[in-house]
């Protein structure tokens, strides 16, 4: 992150992209941004973990900012000196500007979350999908949105018994949203609720409204 991004944040409402490599981060985002903005602020989306490697920030409109968050776990060709590094980056941001998140997105892979959430269990660790998102919750105090994404790559069968495991790993405060970036299934009912957000917020501008 450059110093000078820092200093711009001051007085800006943020709301947070964050996930494991490779879950679609970026990919959401291009829904909220136009063509132009993601060109210039060189938002890719990647087949390989780890597209994404600084925090980006990217002005939505007036004062609101996205920031879309490299992948927090294991990235591809990358070791583990740089993961360590990038895992301290993430957190350091969110102690830093924690106040000023709005509510934050944390976006899962569906297709891959049980296979990654056993493979855990077998070294008795619990999912990073999991430790993140309670992270968010105490560092910010402000509402989370579970974003499970790739819904596209699971049967109706398959997405139910899905929607079950995911449901025993998230705290029950968390609001769980079911999309697909390839197909943007559900993208439009979170983009309903992140404006009820704003909207029933007093303390923010009604101007943020049109920013989506
Ligand atoms: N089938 C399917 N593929 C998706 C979906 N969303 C994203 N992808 C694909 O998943 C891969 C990763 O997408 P990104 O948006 O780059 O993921 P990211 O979380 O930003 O990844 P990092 O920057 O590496 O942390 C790309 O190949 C996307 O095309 C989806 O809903 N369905
Ligand atoms: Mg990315």
């Amino acid at each position: 992150m450059k110093n000078q991004n820092v200093d711009l944040l001051r007085d800006h409402h943020l709301i947070t992209f964050s996930g494991r490599p490779n879950a679609g981060k970026s990919s959401l985002i291009l829904y909220f941004i136009s063509k132009t903005t993601a060109k210039k602020y060189k938002i890719r989306v990647g087949k390989t973990p780890g597209t994404t490697t600084r925090i980006n920030l990217i002005p939505l409109c007036n004062n609101l900012t996205l920031v879309d968050l490299p992948g927090f776990g294991k990235l591809h060709r990358k070791g583990k000196h740089f993961e360590e590094k990038t895992k301290d980056k993430i957190i350091e941001f969110f102690e830093k500007y924690g106040a000023q998140i709005l509510f934050s997105l944390h976006i899962i892979d569906l297709y891959t979350f049980e296979q990654q959430v056993k493979s855990l269990e077998r070294k008795n660790i619990i999912p990073i999908d999991q430790e993140m998102v309670e992270f968010l919750l105490e560092v910010t105090d402000k509402p989370v949105f579970v974003v499970a994404n790739k819904i596209d790559r699971l049967s109706a069968l398959e997405l139910q018994k899905q929607m079950k495991l995911l449901l025993q790993y998230m705290p029950e405060e968390v609001e769980i949203f079911y999309v697909s970036c390839r197909t943007k299934y559900g993208i439009n009912d979170l983009k309903k609720r992140m404006k009820a957000l704003i909207k029933k917020n007093p303390k923010l501008p009604d101007r943020y409204l049109n920013c989506f």
